[in-house]
């Protein structure tokens, strides 16, 4: 019989969320979220209600589905669900100590980052291939991002995995910043377009760097500052990005709507 409690793998998931509600500043951050996702959700059904063309409906449901993965999120962090205990390896700051690790948010940045990625890719007309592109760059760049929270066997390879999910995301910034731009002016949403990729694209810089200075990377901020760090952000990169965005589609639907040609098909038969 193994003796539960002997090893941080082994911690209950009651003892997971007695160390977060023990943690006011950490939870705060978690709280905080969950209540601005719901006001969001409410906010953008509201927004929704008189777009009626197909494409513009496909940005909205995107879009609202940020606050939806979102509040299902954090959800699963305050709960203690997806938070669990790591030992983290020699050569870490942090070695030999139990780090609770949120590692939820990695899992569940998978299906909301694609969200933002598609909507901003209808916004600016782009071509399947180029969506296409930044969707699976960005899945793979949280899916190894993951890989480094979690993988505690040497912290050369926490690096490793951390220097691969840049790698990734490098893929994404340049869709952001070299092709999409290009086909946002051809379509005509240069504005906001140019709004909420400048948006997007410092704000997701954050992340990485949170991610540096926090308890997974050189520990110089405690998990509960880490987790605020990312709950900061979350906040401007979700709800204020979703609120422009679907702000705008709501009050420009006519141009929204006659884009789309090149996500067809028709493409390359001239
Ligand atoms: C990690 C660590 C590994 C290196 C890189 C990262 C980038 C994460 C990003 C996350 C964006 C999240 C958003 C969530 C909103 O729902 C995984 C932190 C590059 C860019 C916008």
């Amino acid at each position: 019989m193994s003796d539960p409690g002997t090893t941080p793998l082994q911690a209950t998931q009651s003892e997971v969320l007695g160390a977060i509600q023990a943690d006011t500043l950490f939870s705060a951050s978690l709280w905080v979220n969950i209540a601005l996702a719901g006001l969001s959700i409410l906010l953008f059904v509201y927004m929704g209600r008189d777009i009626e063309s197909p494409r513009a409906r496909l940005i909205w449901v995107a879009t609202l589905l940020v606050p939806l993965v979102s509040l299902s999120s954090y959800v699963g962090l305050a709960s203690g669900l997806t938070v669990g205990f790591l030992a983290m390896p020699p050569g870490h700051p942090l070695a030999g100590e139990l780090v609770l690790t949120p590692w939820g948010r990695y899992l569940t940045w998978t299906l909301s980052t694609p969200m933002i990625l598609l909507a901003l890719g209808l916004l600016a007309d782009t071509d399947l291939a180029t969506l296409f592109t930044a969707i699976t760059m960005d899945i793979a760049m949280c899916v190894t991002g993951l890989a480094a929270a979690l993988i505690t066997s040497s912290y050369a390879l926490r690096w490793a995995f951390f220097g691969i999910s840049s790698a990734f995301f490098l893929a994404v910034l340049y869709v952001l910043l070299v092709e999409w731009p290009d086909d946002a002016a051809a379509a005509g949403t240069s504005d906001i377009f140019g709004t909420l990729k400048l948006l997007t694209v410092v704000l997701w810089l954050g992340y990485p760097l949170f991610w540096a200075l926090g308890t997974s990377g050189i520990a110089v901020l405690s998990t509960a500052l880490t987790s605020w760090g990312y709950s900061a952000l979350d906040i401007v990169a979700k709800y204020v990005f979703a609120y422009l965005l679907l702000s705008w589609v709501a009050d420009n639907e006519g141009a929204v709507a006659n884009a789309g040609v090149r996500l067809g098909g028709t493409e390359g038969t001239a």
